[in-house]
């Protein structure tokens, strides 16, 4: 899978795409990031990327010209591309939107803002689609769109390595994760509960289930109406509301 960035400030992505489980998913060839400088793409000697905003103001407004020069320049075809702009008015991005972005065939290209905005015309005719990683206001679309990656690589068979599948964690059931337990037995007088030294592992399947539901119910109660139950899972939230 081919994914692009275009920001004024090339290192700041370079450096988290250079580590750990993305760095080898580049290594091993499952996706390339490619890393555009978009000063690149202006013609005046000072390479001026913004500008005053019409109409007065604070602030300064990205120009137009050097987004729609590297997007024509770069990716010509409509048809090879996804445009997508990071911003916080964007369709907010989740999960399943994060499942449908590791199935799509085409480059997808990301338009990093920086300054309080970029000129509308650029939403308006370039981008195919504008998303918001969460209702906060950030300096620059870079961490969104490595937030993005991030989420979208992971789901790509072979990125994880086999012992780690993402198909159990928080999200890809639509609940959030169980609690986890390693060495020592005992941590400062701390217990693990009982249940996951039994080698009991129908009981141990029950009780993730129960920790999974019940922490989604109190902590994301929208997120636990959306979650389609099955006989066992009546069965246990019965059990909880009747703890209640
Ligand atoms: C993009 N904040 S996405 C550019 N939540 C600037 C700020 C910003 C984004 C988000």
């Amino acid at each position: 899978m081919k994914f692009s960035i275009v920001t004024i400030f090339p290192e700041m992505v370079q450096a988290y795409l250079g580590a750990s489980i993305i760095k080898r998913a580049i290594q091993k060839g499952i996706i390339s990031v490619a890393v555009h400088n978009l000063r690149d793409y202006t013609t005046d000697k000072h390479k001026t990327v913004d500008d005053y905003p019409y109409g007065g103001g604070a602030g300064m407004v990205m120009k137009p010209e050097p987004f729609f020069t590297i997007v024509e320049e770069r990716w010509p075809s409509k048809e090879e591309r996804k445009i997508i702009l990071l911003s916080p008015k964007g369709r907010l991005f989740g999960q399943e939107r994060a499942l449908e972005m590791s199935r799509e065939q085409v480059e997808i290209v990301f338009l990093c803002g920086r300054y309080e905005a970029i000129d509308e015309r650029v939403s308006e005719h370039l981008a195919d689609e504008e998303i918001s990683i969460g209702d906060y206001v950030l300096t620059g679309g870079e961490l969104p769109s490595l937030v993005i990656i991030d989420a979208v690589a992971r789901l790509i068979p072979g990125v994880l390595g086999d012992s780690r599948s993402s198909e159990e964690d928080s999200f890809s059931c639509g609940l959030l994760d169980y609690p986890h337990y390693t060495r020592p037995e005992n941590f400062r007088g701390i217990g693990v509960p009982d249940v996951l030294l039994s080698g009991n592992h129908r009981e141990i399947e029950r009780w993730r289930k129960k920790q999974s539901l019940k922490l989604t119910m109190e902590r994301r109660p929208a997120l636990a109406e959306r979650h389609v139950p099955t006989p066992e899972d009546e069965d246990i939230i019965k059990e909880i509301k009747e703890e209640l």
